[in-house]
């Protein structure tokens, strides 16, 4: 497992007020991610590592608000904001997505059309980064999209176990997801334990 910083990426998936505690798609205790993101973004930062963080980037009239989700993520809108407590300083990029009205997009490299891409994986590719961690909400949507994606396109792929949190909708989408990710070959860590392993690796 190449755990070196610099070939390592950490993505903060969806971090945004929409969906924390008091905003519109909640997710209970979103809010509890954002103490180990800040802290291993930082790292990161340090040690020449890349932090993207992802924001759900939708039109007024998106698709999925019809029948599947409450109205949330409205481009431009305080929900959509990325939550105050999170420390973007480390932050190198800013990817939006969703953001077509007729196509909705949970993972962080393809649209759920499966096939149009957001131009993350040539991002990473063009730096040479073989690893990407990820954080964030929700651990059943899109931290579970982009993390089955970022299997399928090689990279070794990790989550964090303490900086996830998801929907739970419908009942047992949580344990299902981490069910999924396992037996698809990704790697569960507490964020603790990758910072560990990683600065280990780095001496
Ligand atoms: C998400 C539902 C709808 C997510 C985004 O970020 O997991 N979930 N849009
Ligand atoms: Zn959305």
């Amino acid at each position: 497992m190449n755990l070196r910083i610099p070939q390592t990426a950490l993505l903060e998936i969806d971090l945004q007020k929409d969906f924390c505690p008091g905003g519109s798609l909640a997710v209970a205790e979103g809010d509890a991610v954002l103490g180990p993101l800040n802290t291993l973004a930082g790292k990161f930062a340090q040690e020449g590592g890349r932090v993207i963080a992802t924001a759900d980037w939708h039109p007024a009239d998106h698709v999925s608000f019809q029948t599947l989700w409450p109205v949330h993520c409205v481009q431009g809108t305080g929900g959509a904001a990325f939550h105050e407590g999170l420390d973007l300083r480390p932050v190198n990029l800013i990817l939006h997505k969703g953001f077509r009205r007729e196509l909705d997009s949970y993972s962080a490299f393809f649209e759920n059309d499966r096939t149009t891409a957001t131009g993350l994986d040539g991002f990473l590719r063009s730096l040479g980064i073989g690893t990407v961690a990820l954080g964030g909400l929700a651990t059943d949507y899109c931290v579970l999209y982009s993390a089955m994606d970022a299997v399928r396109l090689g990279y070794t792929t990790i989550v964090l176990r303490d900086a996830v949190r998801g929907v739970g909708q419908p009942a047992g989408s949580v344990e299902a997801a981490f069910k999924q990710m396992e037996a698809a070959g990704v790697i569960i860590l507490n964020s603790a334990e990758l910072l560990c392993v990683a600065l280990c690796v780095a001496l």
